[in-house]
């Protein structure tokens, strides 16, 4: 067995923050539809206190803990893990092609492109187990898409993200590509099997776990984003068949479509085909 690091939340959920702030985003909510939406909130948070009767110790610790997660530029990641497969499920709702699932905290755009088939970018003595993920990327009518783009990005055998890693000096694009389709729509692509995965714990969404007897786990899983032209993009994440953690991810982000069964090829390399379906815009 070998020990497992586990990526700091200053060091990695940090630099989540980061990133994100070097975003300005903006949404064209209403007057009326911001009023709905505030008033609800406030309407069942007042339920959960009544309810729970939740007293002025817990709403000093609560206090001191939003401060904290703050100051320690937690935000993306707690929501990340805790809010936004809610965000995710319910505007996916409406769509047929594939599932989508949350995009988390340590996505970067603009990962080299290496084409329809490729290996992806990695250390050479890289952890972790060859693996090889291909399919093909659909319309809803079943045409494979020339030109379709396909980022894939995941964690190490450490659990460490490059661009978030705590200043390990992991290359600036590892375990990180983009794909083009070829003129059928496939794509075939070479990594590592990531392994399960330890959100960065020893701060405040660690506390916040540890207080109700959570667990810090997520399935082994690769992150994708999927669109082509014409089409609705796709962010979601493939998990593995039997393992750790699928049934129970504290990012509440697994859906049973999403589960794949790899299985050795005739070299005896693991395999699995995934065909991502897209829904038009
Ligand atoms: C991750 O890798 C992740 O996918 C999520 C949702 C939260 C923290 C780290
Ligand atoms: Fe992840």
């Amino acid at each position: 067995m070998s020990t497992i690091a586990v990526p700091s939340a200053a060091g990695s959920g940090s630099a989540a923050t980061d990133k994100f702030k070097g975003n300005r985003f903006t949404s064209d909510t209403s007057q009326e539809r911001a009023a709905a939406i505030y008033k609800d909130v406030l309407t069942k948070l007042s339920e959960v206190i009544y309810e729970h009767e939740v007293t002025y110790d817990e709403y000093r610790v609560l206090k001191q803990w939003l401060i904290e997660v703050g100051e320690g530029g937690e935000w993306p990641l707690w929501l990340d893990v805790f809010l936004e497969h809610f965000i995710e499920d319910s505007n996916s709702r409406i769509f047929s092609g594939t599932k989508g699932s949350i995009e988390g905290p340590y996505y970067v755009p603009d990962a080299p492109n290496l084409g329809s088939k490729g290996v992806m970018p990695m250390r050479e003595d890289e952890k972790g187990t060859q693996f090889i993920f291909r399919g093909q990327v659909r319309d809803l009518d079943g045409k494979g898409i020339e030109g379709a783009t396909v980022e894939l990005w995941h964690a190490d055998s450490d659990g460490y993200y490059s661009q978030f890693d705590d200043g390990l000096g992991i290359p600036t694009w590892n375990l990180r590509a983009t794909f083009s389709t070829d003129a059928e729509g496939h794509f075939h692509i070479t990594t590592v099997q990531p392994a399960p995965y330890q959100i960065p714990h020893d701060g405040p969404t660690g506390e916040f776990i540890a207080s109700y007897g959570g667990h810090p786990w997520r399935p082994a899983h690769l992150h994708l984003k999927v669109t082509a032209p014409g089409k609705r993009l796709i962010t979601t994440q493939l998990y593995f068949e039997g393992g750790q953690w699928v049934d129970d991810d504290v990012a509440g982000a697994v859906k049973p479509e999403l589960v794949l069964h790899p299985e050795p090829n005739a070299d005896g390399i693991d395999e699995v085909e995934y065909d991502f379906v897209l829904d038009p815009v």
